[in-house]
């Protein structure tokens, strides 16, 4: 069953500059995040990410790559990039056709903006940003400390497992609570950018909810390739699994204005 709901609008402002809008004749975006794969992923899962931008191609979308979509934090970010050479060329060429978007991470800082406005006719401004900024874990002490090994040492594949593990095993400890501070700061960024809602990245749990600004289009895993499509008058949560030819949209949680 289809179980559509609503999602309580906020009032709509008018745009702040042209600078972070995006507006055009595209009726659907495609917004994935946290792909992160590096020279020591596994070729299934970056098949999954070249097979997603192969039909956004193929079918038009537009894609927004929302921060952490190749791992610049474990290794150096030309390293991951290089491994991957079709997935980095094809996100070069949709780039360069006005296609696709990337967004910065903070396992890819470097590679551009970090917020973005997304104009949709009917639905309203839609803002996205992979979310780091807001988190506290990121900016505490432990967190940048974490940080700071991972980027001098993180090539050094025992490195390299102890930082995931910290980062992992930080993640864990903080749990709900750090989720919850994590949403709370993004609902509050979405309100002072005076957007309708948020498509969040970071924290690797997809989520949209009735009566949310906040969403989060989930992540890349070995089997699935989480996303969320924001259409024209409507979001919802989509994935691609292994073996699946097609984009899946999923039937659940979506949101007409
Ligand atoms: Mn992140």
């Amino acid at each position: 069953m289809n179980t559509e709901v609503r999602v309580n609008c906020a009032p709509i402002a008018a745009a702040r500059s042209e600078q972070d809008q995006w507006t055009g004749r595209y009726v659907r975006t495609l917004v994935a995040s946290d792909w992160h794969p590096g020279s020591f992923s596994s070729p299934a899962a970056v098949h999954l990410a070249q097979q997603f931008l192969e039909c956004a191609r193929a079918s038009g979308d537009r894609v927004v790559l929302n921060g952490d979509i190749f791992e610049g934090l474990f290794e150096p970010a030309e390293q991951a990039e290089t491994a991957h050479p079709v997935v980095r060329d094809m996100i070069a060429e949709m780039t360069t056709r006005g296609q696709l978007f990337r967004l910065a991470g903070n396992h890819d800082p470097d590679v551009g903006r970090s917020v973005f406005i997304v104009d949709q006719p009917k639905f309203g401004r839609v803002l996205i940003s992979h979310g780091h900024a807001v988190d506290s874990l990121h900016h505490s002490r432990l967190g940048q400390l974490g940080d700071a090994i991972s980027r001098r040492m993180g090539h050094l594949v025992a490195i390299r497992g102890a930082a995931r593990f910290a980062e992992r095993a930080a993640n864990a400890i903080a749990g709900v609570a750090i989720e919850n501070a994590f949403q709370t700061r993004c609902r509050a960024l979405v309100e002072q950018s005076k957007c309708v809602v948020g498509i969040f990245g970071h924290i690797h749990r997809r989520y949209l909810a009735p009566d949310d600004a906040y969403a989060n289009a989930g992540c890349l895993s070995r089997t699935r390739l989480e996303y969320l499509i924001l259409s024209d008058d409507v979001i919802q949560l989509a994935h691609l699994e292994l073996g699946e030819r097609r984009l899946q949209e999923s039937r659940r949680h979506a949101c007409p204005v």
